[in-house]
């Protein structure tokens, strides 16, 4: 590891120490997980590379770009919109929150009844071991579940530059016109962070980029639909994944070379499965960084996942935000209706989610569903019983998992997801 990386993580105030022993645990995961795969596209070289320089490179970009004037805004939910961030000259990333850290200074603060996702979010700051939220001059939290809204109220106090949006809670016209309001609120936000302005042109380029890079994922979302499948759930994830943080135009660049070999492999029946493997779809909770648990379980036991209904995933993904406005009120309402369609389980009622999970089931040919569930997670899993009483009244087969972030309980998952797969057979 470099010294200026070294120097860098110092100044961001990280916890040497800790950090050390953080990415000392993710590479050698990403190894096991990652790495190990047969037959993986050439492609994933470029995500092989962003995820080693994960806290070097890609921070040291951020850095540079703060020099030159930008500003940084981490978030932890889909909800908050990149095209008005990127518009008023600050770069959106996702901050990550997808493994246990310092559990014992957390549970001081949080209950122990909390989701993994939530405990995380607060292990990376207590830990100081997040050079993202380190970096970030504004980070944003969203009114969602009652666990992060109460969460945020505590994490004020640890992180000063925090933001809090509102969201509506019904698909109502007055939970769209609080959405209105916060995107609205949100775009003064960022204009008061930036000292820039933002116009009809610098909006529309926003929202083009978004665009992009999600175009790029619905490419290679749809060529998992094929058998075999080109690319392993494990890699797709990934992409997916690295979508939070990583310059828009290059992924969008390295998704679309990625896909190029994936129509080749797709012409010449190549597959990073034989075909006829059992293909699953999962549903539930969004996987952050560096949360890939269930997959690589599901992955080694003879399956192979062919999308995630997931905020890492298609549910964050799936709708382009309309570039046709003439004005900026015009543009801003676009984005307003694009984000009013995301179908978290915090909406009531959200009769949406189960009908895209059985779209999802029937476009990427899925022999079952695993519902996935972080423990206390009420929203998701209330949604859960629901959706797997309608999806076996359709015959579509189901299993639900409910986990935490931790490997105690790997070895009786496996035995679930081996079990549920040979039912698929
Ligand atoms: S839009 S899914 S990213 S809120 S797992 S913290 S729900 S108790 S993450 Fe989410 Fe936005 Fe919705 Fe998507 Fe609460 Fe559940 Fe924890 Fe969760």
């Amino acid at each position: 590891m470099s010294e200026d990386y070294k120097n860098m993580w110092k100044e961001l105030g990280l916890d040497l120490e800790m950090h050390d022993a953080l990415l000392e645990v993710l590479g050698k995961g990403y190894q096991d997980v990652f790495l190990s795969q047969k037959n993986r596209p050439e492609g994933m070289g470029y995500f092989d590379f962003v995820m080693s320089e994960v806290h070097g490179l890609r921070i040291k970009e951020l850095m540079d770009e703060k020099k030159g004037g930008r500003k940084i805004i981490g978030s932890y939910c889909v909800f908050v919109p990149e095209e008005i961030a990127l518009s008023g000259n600050a770069t959106l990333i996702g901050l990550c929150a997808g493994a246990d850290f310092a559990l014992g200074e957390v549970e001081k603060v949080l209950p122990r009844n909390t989701c993994s996702l939530i405990k995380s979010t607060f292990g990376f700051k207590l830990g100081k071991v997040c050079p993202y939220l380190e970096a970030s001059d504004m980070v944003v939290g969203e009114n969602t579940c009652d666990g992060k809204k109460k969460a945020y109220e505590i994490f004020a106090e640890m992180v000063p530059n925090l933001y809090i949006m509102d969201l509506p809670q019904m698909k109502s016209d007055q939970g769209r016109a609080l959405l209105k309001a916060e995107f609205y609120q949100f775009k003064e936000k960022v204009e008061e962070l930036t000292g820039k302005t933002i116009d009809y042109p610098s909006l529309k380029t926003g929202i083009k980029t978004v665009n992009n890079k999600r175009r790029a994922i619905h490419r290679l979302s749809g060529l998992r639909k094929v058998d075999p499948a080109p690319i392993s759930g494990l890699d797709a994830l990934l992409a997916n994944q690295i979508f939070f943080y990583d310059n828009p135009a290059r992924f969008t660049e390295s998704v679309h070379k990625i896909c190029d070999e994936l129509e080749k492999r797709i012409e010449e029946k190549t597959g990073a499965f034989a075909s006829g493997t059992p293909r699953i779809l999962i549903s539930g909770c969004p996987m952050a960084v560096p949360n890939w648990k269930l997959p690589a379980i599901v992955e080694t036991s003879g399956a192979v996942i062919v999308g995630e209904e997931s905020c890492v995933g298609e549910r964050g993904t799936r709708n382009l935000t309309d570039e046709s406005g003439g004005s900026l009120e015009e543009l801003m309402d676009a984005i307003i209706d694009r984000y009013f369609k995301v179908d978290c389980a915090i909406f009531t009622p959200n009769p949406d989610r189960l009908s895209h999970i059985e779209e999802m089931v029937g476009t990427y040919q899925a022999d079952g569903v695993i519902h996935y569930g972080l423990q206390f997670c009420q929203p998701y899993s209330m949604e859960s019983m629901s959706i797997e009483n309608a999806l076996k009244a359709r015959n579509i087969r189901v299993l639900r998992i409910e986990t935490d972030y931790s490997m105690e309980d790997a070895g009786q998952l496996r035995t679930r997801v081996e079990a549920f797969i040979e039912l698929l057979k």
